[in-house]
């Protein structure tokens, strides 16, 4: 007998089915069995009156029961298994109103009889053992909204006529900034972890494709232990030709996400709540623009002083905007506009009349920066000017220079965590659970 999803068992008439899947938990009284069975879709309890104590002369049939009962006994948490059995319908079955009496069961494979970690285990604890958290049907749900996300995503800007590109990870130079660079031999040469898909995105631009995006993985050699930041993380990013200013990537953005979390409320909201307590909806746009220096004053009217020297909001300044836009705006979303000139990259474009600022933006969602966007600088000689001005090299640059020097339309995008989403979507506490393997300083396994 083919096995039977455990979710779609609900619907089926009273009758034989299979199952398959790891064992929960085993209660097993003097008088009956029960195993709680889970497979990637759902659980189900599975019943068996237990046959104990055989008398002399038993039959063989009494026999085999009093060996099923035995393996049943002896089911370690996590053994895989399959089964078939009677379906049954009965409203008193907590667990979903049906269960399932065993005929056989096959050991499939077992499990250690000790789990190596429990429900009260540190977050460390779990990675060490990922497969074994992931079991959890919270955490197997993060990855279930994930597909519907970027699934979304892609929709979206296919529908819009994007064209997915895939940017090497390997480069000859930084990608961001010579600060958290992960530098590796190369045959003869150096090469570089790309640490954003920037200057390939960008390339699309001259090359004529008008709008692209790209989901990949970025590295970022940053030695912190924050609860946002991995050290290679999945960057979501889009690019796109003949915008005006960044006000048309912001458009974009904002549509684009709307769309995206409207499809993973209508598809996982009922989930989302149950597990994580989050009542999600698709956000209302446009979303709320506040210019920095308007952001650092509501922040500081708020008594809050930003620590840092540079002007750029500290991730407490970020929870208290985002607080104030909720109380004023009622929006989860914010965008931060005109970054000052100092604390944006070179190819950032300045605004025309006042080079003391960009023309970019930070997305923050619910107390945390996901994105940076802006509009580039096409310009060569003002992209000359701006890249020496940051203590960079143009004879390093020349690849990237090159793009600029045979036509290129006007052009901005932006950047997104991927973890850093569905932790602010789902008002998890750190980006280790929102993604499946997390690579940190200290962490390389699994
Ligand atoms: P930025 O460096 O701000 O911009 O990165 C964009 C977004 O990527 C995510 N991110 C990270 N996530 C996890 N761990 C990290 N170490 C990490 N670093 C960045 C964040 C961040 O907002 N090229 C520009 C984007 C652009 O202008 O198009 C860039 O990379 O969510």
């Amino acid at each position: 007998m083919t096995r039977t999803p455990i979710k779609n068992l609900a619907p089926f008439p009273d009758g034989f089915v299979t199952v398959a899947g790891w064992v929960e938990t085993v209660r097993d009284q003097k008088k009956v069995q029960f195993v709680i069975l889970r497979d990637e879709s759902g659980a189900v309890q599975l019943v068996n009156p237990a046959t104990r104590d055989l008398e002399d002369g038993a039959s063989a049939e009494e026999h085999a029961a009093a060996a099923l009962t035995e393996t049943i006994g002896g089911l370690a948490h996590g053994t895989m298994i399959r089964v078939t059995g009677e379906l049954k319908h009965d409203e008193r079955v907590k667990l979903g109103g049906i269960e399932v009496k065993i005929a056989t069961l096959e050991v499939v494979s077992e499990a250690l009889p000790e789990t190596p970690i429990a429900d009260d285990s540190s977050l460390d604890k779990r990675l060490d053992w990922r497969f074994l958290d992931l079991r959890r049907p919270e955490a197997s749900l993060i990855f279930k909204i994930q597909t519907t996300f970027e699934h979304a995503l892609r929709s979206w800007w296919v529908e819009r006529d994007f064209i997915e590109i895939h940017t090497p990870k390997l480069m000859a130079s930084a990608s961001e900034s010579r600060a958290e660079l992960f530098e590796m031999e190369y045959f003869e040469t150096k090469a570089y972890l790309a640490q954003s898909p920037q200057f390939f995105k960008q390339m699309a631009q001259p090359a004529g494709f008008g709008k692209v995006f790209e989901i990949a993985p970025a590295f970022r050699a940053d030695p912190s232990f924050t609860s946002r930041h991995a050290t290679e993380f999945t960057s979501i990013d889009a690019e796109i030709s003949w915008i005006d200013s960044h006000e048309d990537v912001m458009q974009m953005h904002e549509q684009l996400l709307a769309h995206a979390i409207g499809a993973v409320a209508a598809k996982h909201g009922a989930a989302i709540e149950a597990a994580f307590g989050v009542e999600l909806s698709a956000p209302t746009t446009p979303f709320p623009r506040i210019p920095l220096a308007e952001a650092r004053q509501i922040v500081a009217d708020g008594g809050y002083e930003i620590p840092r020297a540079d002007g750029d909001l500290d991730p407490e300044a970020e929870r208290r905007l985002s607080a104030w836009v909720k109380a004023n705006h009622g929006s989860d979303f914010v965008f931060v506009t005109d970054y000052a000139t100092g604390i944006r990259p070179f190819y950032h474009m300045r605004r025309e009349g006042d080079p003391t600022v960009t023309n970019s933006y930070d997305l923050l969602y619910n107390g945390t920066e996901i994105s940076t966007g802006a509009q580039r600088e096409h310009r060569l000689d003002v992209l000359i000017g701006q890249a020496r001005e940051k203590g960079l090299e143009p004879e390093e640059l020349e690849f990237y220079l090159d793009f600029f020097r045979y036509g290129v339309p006007p052009h901005g995008g932006f950047g997104m965590g991927l973890a850093r989403v569905l932790m602010l979507m789902l008002g998890l506490g750190s980006i280790r659970e929102t993604t499946y393997l997390f690579r940190g300083p200290t962490r390389l396994l699994p």
